[in-house]
């Protein structure tokens, strides 16, 4: 535990080699919804060095959802926190400075829409999760019967959902005259920023007609929706990276974030109102997003998926102790090279092999302690945007994808374990929006390919997989392989099937 009697890291205390960006009385250009760690290891840094390289109106008011504890650790420290770098045998910390206040939405929700409608406000950006879009897994669009999106849509009070906070400050906006504005969403959904456009349409086209007509019209001329892709792997924090800090700057940190050294991010330049030089920061800017984001959201997100599911079904706690495990390191090998590289379109100025041969390395980062139960939390949501489209893709050319039909298998036992399983603590950590639904499925049925055609007519991973009988098949075969011989049988049958 790290030691109480440390001072703090608060703005007098930031060590200078430290701190990225210093320039004090920042103005608020940025408005950023969810102030997780992903946020402040990814934007918030690439923000701070771009501020380093080109001056700006670029301070960022950093809106947690619901949870208090990040927010007041920031106020306390003025704003300040240590991103700490981890790979083994090394860590270096960095202290962006661009935050300029931090506010809890549960708390004070429409301060929320009094921020995402002030003029300065330029860009409202997003990391709320692929769960915090509020869209219905079956058909991708806005879920209506959602108690928080249809209580947004009455006006009943403040705003709770993330897209109801939206509309309601850019209607805000409208009616104040204030200047255009870019939303940007920087969550793992294909097409993120077309997803997160379309949202708020469909939100809008639900208000009463004297309010959607207005707003669909306003929102045509004065807000954008760039497409982006993000990536850094950045698990939750823990006291062993507290302690880093403590050691290495000899402060106290209760907000700090670790973070892979990694980082990309890769962006569509459709930014109404400016924004800041991000590309000093590294940043891509292009005109197509889409095959960056297709080969980071299937070939690291996907594949994250299946070394996730098979390592908690296999009792491994993190990331690099199930990448260290040879049969799950052999499953992500064979998802990756046979059901979801042949979907992609390489953008030129990525090298395949290199790409693939990185990814495997960044997964081994043993010093960072990635928990398979965070990457395979609301697997629902997740598996969503990573195993339809390419599942689909095989199917319709008469071929199986037998490890996207394994990561769905080993998801569904480590939510819904049949009986006879035990699927292990660190799937009974998992939470997800979906678990109740798929248990109730799993209790009703009579077969497993029963539950999990169940699942699949559901929607659980949109419409199209219904028409393909034989994925439903292979995944309850997977199922009961599991069941009955554990994951890395299911993993042996998949690798032979291939
Ligand atoms: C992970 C991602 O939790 C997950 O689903 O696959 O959070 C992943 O670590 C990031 O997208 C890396 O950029």
């Amino acid at each position: 535990m790290t030691a109480p009697t440390l001072p703090r890291l608060d703005a007098r205390s930031t060590p200078g080699r430290s701190l990225l960006h210093r320039r004090t009385g920042l103005e608020t250009g940025i408005v950023h919804l969810g102030l997780g760690n992903f946020h402040r290891a990814h934007q918030a840094v690439y923000t701070a060095a771009a501020l380093e390289a080109a001056d700006g109106p670029w301070g960022i008011l950093g809106v947690a959802n619901s949870s208090a504890r990040v927010a007041e650790a920031m106020r306390e420290q003025d704003f300040r926190y240590s991103v700490v770098e981890i790979e083994p045998g090394a860590a270096r910390i960095v202290v962006p400075g661009v935050h300029t206040g931090a506010l809890v939405a549960a708390r004070r929700p429409e301060a929320v829409v009094e921020a995402i409608a002030a003029p300065g406000t330029r860009v409202v950006s997003l990391t709320v999760t692929e769960h915090g879009y509020t869209f219905s897994p079956r058909t991708g669009r806005l879920d209506l019967d959602h108690p928080d999106v249809r209580a947004d849509l009455r006006g009943e009070g403040a705003p709770r959902s993330v897209v109801g906070r939206l509309v309601r400050g850019l209607q805000r906006r409208l009616r104040g005259g204030a200047p255009p504005v870019t939303v940007l969403s920087c969550d793992n959904l294909s097409g993120n920023g077309d997803q997160t456009g379309r949202l708020v349409r469909e939100f809008a086209a639900a208000l009463p007609a004297a309010e959607s007509g207005e707003l669909a019209e306003w929102l045509n001329h004065s807000a954008t929706f760039p497409n982006t892709m993000v990536d850094r792997i950045v698990p939750a924090t823990t006291d062993a990276y507290r302690d880093v800090v403590a050691d290495r700057l000899g402060l106290r940190d209760d907000a700090a974030v670790p973070a892979e050294p990694f980082t990309m991010w890769v962006l569509e330049d459709r930014f109404t109102a400016g924004r800041p030089a991000w590309e000093h920061a590294g940043a891509l800017f292009t005109d197509d997003v889409e095959p960056y984001e297709l080969l980071k959201l299937r070939l690291l997100n996907g594949t994250h998926s299946l070394i996730a599911y098979l390592g908690a079904l296999d009792g491994q706690a993190t990331v690099p102790e199930a990448i260290a495990r040879p049969f799950v390191a052999d499953a992500a090998h064979s998802v990756l090279h046979d059901d979801y590289l042949p979907t992609l379109t390489v953008p030129d100025d990525i090298d395949p092999d290199a790409y693939v041969a990185q990814l495997f390395d960044r997964w081994a980062n043993s010093a960072l302690g990635h928990r398979t139960r965070q990457v395979g939390s609301d697997g629902s949501v997740k598996l969503r945007q990573r195993v339809p489209e390419p599942a689909l893709h095989h199917l319709s050319r008469g071929r199986l994808p037998h490890h996207l039909a394994l990561t769905v298998a080993a998801y569904l036992c480590c939510m819904a374990p049949p009986p006879g399983l035990d699927a292990g603590p660190h799937a009974a950590d998992m939470s997800d929006p979906a678990r109740a639904g798929l248990r109730e499925h799993a209790e009703r049925a009579t077969s497993t390919r029963d539950f999990v055609a169940a699942v699949l007519d559901e929607g659980l991973l949109g419409d199209g997989l219904r028409e393909h009988p034989a994925f439903t098949e292979r995944v309850a075969d997977f199922v009961d392989v599991i069941t009955r011989h554990g994951a890395a049988a299911a993993a042996a049958e998949a690798r032979t099937a291939a």
